[in-house]
């Protein structure tokens, strides 16, 4: 049972967020998510979220590619979860390239291509 890991706030969920689900899902069997709480997101990422965890939570709940989903609180839990979910393999987004490489003493690390002209401050600006 290959496990995959990936992170991130998946706030105002757009296609973006899917392609890169999809794809992260096609490398395992199960795809764990650590889901951006508000405040981290806040503090840690200087991003104010729109939709709460809660909501963003429920959706990220109702996407196929996705199997189980825990909160992210701060930058140094990655380790833990990866021993405590047994992850194979964590993924992120290739705008995140080469930051997340001290965890491949503990799994495969893979950064995927972004999708372009989309993001969720793409979507807050146009909402604006
Ligand atoms: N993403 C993508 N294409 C886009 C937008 C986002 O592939 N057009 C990817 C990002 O690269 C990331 C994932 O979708 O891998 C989630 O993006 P965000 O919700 O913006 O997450 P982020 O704020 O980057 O949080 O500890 C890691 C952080 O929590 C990552």
């Amino acid at each position: 049972m290959i496990r995959v890991l990936t992170y991130g706030n998946f706030d105002l969920f757009h296609v973006g967020h899917v392609r890169l689900l999809e794809r992260a899902s096609l490398l395992g069997d199960e795809l764990y998510i650590g889901l951006s709480t508000d405040e981290f997101s806040f503090k840690g990422k200087s991003k104010e979220t729109i939709i709460p965890y809660n909501q963003r939570y429920e959706v990220l709940k109702s996407c196929r590619y996705v199997t189980e989903i825990f909160p992210e609180f701060h930058w140094n839990q990655k380790i833990r979860d990866i021993q405590y979910y047994n992850i194979d393999i964590f993924v992120m987004g290739d705008d995140w390239r080469g930051k997340f490489d001290f965890l491949k003493e503990h799994c495969e690390v893979i950064y995927l291509s972004r999708t372009p002209d989309i993001s969720t401050t793409y979507l807050k600006d146009i909402l604006k």
